[in-house]
């Protein structure tokens, strides 16, 4: 066999897929026949995560080896000093899933929405739980400076009506984010019911939800939108956004950066500071500048 024909049988063996499920060093791979697979890495592991999209070789019936990752278009992963979580690759859209019940972390939609920032990733935050009617109403007062940065704010119930949902997610891939016990799972059984995700009681003693959720798993909307539900978040480290890029994940911020009398400006306490000008001046909301330095400070 000639040196071209050996190597392009050897390319008819590699198979298009996307990872729609990752456990550990196991992740099921969709072909694009539909066909799941389940698979390992070849070589030295690679951290993957769902939504990536990956070429395989079928080794047995129902099982792979993953040859190679695709360039991403995007990856959504938090950090801290000495290890990076991967969240979900190439998704358009995070939906930061919250409610009133259990109470959810303001710091965490600030962490996330920087994670977001840095990946250039839509930005949808869901209020759940809407039939809890006073609790989310105060919920919905707190998340109003969200809505007047311009990020989109809608208030449903997972066990309800979704229905404000739906045009948001056509056309895009979106990972569900966020605390334990808000409802990602819920939402996402009312929305592809032959999933079955688990979903569990909240507990109320600890204003917290169980960790229901174990693994993320991508699911198919339509022809053209997916979503993928993940296990909810208690921590976001940004230790991959060094600190002098940190203020362009805050939006309102962008109009100031590079403005200050001090190149390095850290926004702290450094005389002509803009940023800390144009929050006295009431343009900046005091606490997404108090965000700022506690994220900074880690
Ligand atoms: N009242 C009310 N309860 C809801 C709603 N959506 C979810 N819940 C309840 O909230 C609890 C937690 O829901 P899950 O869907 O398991 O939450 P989760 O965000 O997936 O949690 P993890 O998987 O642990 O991250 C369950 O008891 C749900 O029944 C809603 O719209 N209204
Ligand atoms: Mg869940
Ligand atoms: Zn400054």
């Amino acid at each position: 066999m000639s040196a071209v024909a050996k190597n392009s049988q050897k390319k008819s063996q590699l198979i298009n897929g996307q990872v729609i499920a990752a456990f550990g060093r196991h992740f099921s791979i969709e072909t694009e026949d539909g066909e799941v697979l389940s698979c390992v890495m070849r070589g030295k592991r690679t951290g993957l995560a769902c939504g990536d999209q990956v070429e395989i070789k079928s080794t047995t019936p129902g099982q792979g080896v993953i040859e190679r990752i695709k360039v991403r278009k995007t990856l959504l992963y938090r950090s801290d000093a000495f290890k990076e979580k991967l969240i979900a690759a190439n998704v358009s859209q995070i939906i930061i899933v919250v409610a009133a019940v259990p109470s959810f972390s303001e710091e965490l939609i600030t962490r996330c929405l920087v994670a977001a920032e840095s990946e250039g990733i839509r930005v949808l935050i869901v209020l759940n739980k809407a039939d809890l009617i006073e609790p989310t109403s105060a919920a919905a007062d707190k998340l109003s400076l969200y809505k007047e940065l311009g990020y989109s704010l809608i208030q449903i119930s997972a066990q309800e009506d979704i229905s404000e949902l739906y045009p948001y997610l056509q056309g895009q891939l979106s990972v569900l984010a966020g605390q334990s016990g808000m409802g990602k799972s819920t939402l996402l059984n009312t929305l592809v019911p032959q999933a079955k995700r688990a979903t569990a009681e909240i507990s109320e003693a600890l204003d917290s939800g169980c960790h229901t959720t174990t693994h993320s798993r991508l699911y198919h909307i339509n022809s053209d939108s997916d979503i993928i539900d993940s296990p909810g978040i208690q921590e976001f480290g940004l230790n991959h956004i060094k600190a002098e890029n940190l203020a362009w994940g805050f939006v309102e911020f962008h109009p100031y950066i590079g403005h200050c009398k001090f190149n390095n400006c850290r926004h702290v306490s450094e005389p002509g500071c803009v940023l800390m000008q144009a929050t006295q001046d009431g343009k900046i909301s005091k606490r997404r500048l108090v965000f700022y330095h506690k994220l900074l400070n880690h």
